[in-house]
């Protein structure tokens, strides 16, 4: 699909025509990909894993553990940006590709490693996703990491940093949630996802991050794919679902992050520019793509040997629209 341009008006369809040149070598397992500069050191984490015999899914898990501590995003995790009434609620998913498994979580207060209480709602229950506080007693039950609940000080510092009379302006970088996949050697693929959400946003809003389909899928036949950006923006497409779909279709993941983005902005009524819609991509061949309409959007690819950060492959074809 590399260099087809599709029914779209000009510079928009020059853009899909070569927006996402993959950047070789391509084929290489394990393979882990995310989201984000902040990624890569998840993705390093995720590899070690591997190679100390743990599976397809401790590889997220643990991943996106250290995300959940470390992001200096403050997207992920309990230093995540709070909500609109100073509260940081956390969203997570986790799936993995054999028997098409799945654990969510959202809205989930107080808990340090969100990924981990994903996990444990697909493992340890029959449920697929658990919300709110019923996922808070969930998590404390199976002896998760809590801490306190008051995030004043922390809801201070973010409004210090974003004083009301801000506008909010889409695209800006006040998000920045970590989608992670893995490729094992075994041929078999897992993924998960984890963020605080936007910042700001109203109490109990969930966005795309925990929601199967939108801001991750898995599926063990064809490819897996994560998003980050405006979590309404992609949820209303299940936009990883359709990049996985139009992988099985045959398209590469870097076209199907594209083709994605470009069914989402003809049918959209806002700008390009402001949907924020950022995707990234593996297949079961270990072929890897991304796409997003932030500038700043980068991903973070990883496996034996080679671990760095890969720019938006769609950034500069952006400007030219
Ligand atoms: C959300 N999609 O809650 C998330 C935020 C995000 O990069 O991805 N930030 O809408």
């Amino acid at each position: 699909m590399r260099g087809t341009v599709v029914g779209m008006a000009g510079g928009f369809s020059a853009w899909l025509a070569h927006g996402a040149e993959p950047e070789p070598p391509q084929g290489e397992r394990p393979l882990i990909v995310s989201t984000w500069s902040f990624g890569k050191l998840s993705n390093e984490e995720a590899l070690r894993t591997l190679s100390k015999g743990g599976s397809n899914l401790d590889a997220v898990e643990q991943g996106i553990m250290l995300a959940e501590t470390n992001a200096p995003s403050q997207s992920v995790g309990l230093g995540g940006k709070p909500n609109a009434a100073g509260v940081v609620q956390l969203d997570a998913c986790i799936m993995s590709g054999p028997g098409q498994r799945a654990g969510s979580v959202a809205g989930l207060e107080g808990i340090r490693h969100p990924i981990s209480v994903a996990r444990r709602v697909m493992e340890k229950t029959r449920h697929v996703m658990l919300v709110g506080e019923g996922a808070r007693m969930f998590a404390l039950e199976q002896g998760l990491e809590s801490v306190p609940l008051n995030t004043q000080p922390l809801y201070e510092k973010w409004r210090r940093e974003h004083p009301p009379a801000k506008p909010a302006s889409p695209g800006a970088k006040d998000h920045d949630t970590i989608a992670l996949l893995v490729l094992g050697s075994d041929g078999n693929l897992a993924g998960g996802c984890s963020t605080s959400g936007l910042g700001g946003k109203l109490p109990g809003r969930v966005g795309d991050s925990p929601i199967l389909g939108s801001g991750l899928y898995v599926d063990n036949e064809v490819g897996a794919a994560g998003a980050t950006g405006i979590g309404e923006n992609v949820m209303r497409y299940c936009a990883t679902f359709r990049i996985v779909e139009y992988m099985r279709q045959g398209m590469t993941p870097a076209d199907a992050c594209l083709a994605t983005i470009r069914h989402i902005a003809r049918v959209d009524p806002k700008p390009l520019k402001e949907l924020s819609i950022n995707f990234i991509a593996i297949d079961r061949q270990g072929r890897y793509g991304a796409a997003g309409t932030d500038d700043s959007f980068e991903f973070s690819v990883t496996y034996k040997g080679s671990s760095r950060v890969i720019p938006n492959p769609a950034k500069e074809k952006l400007h030219k629209l």
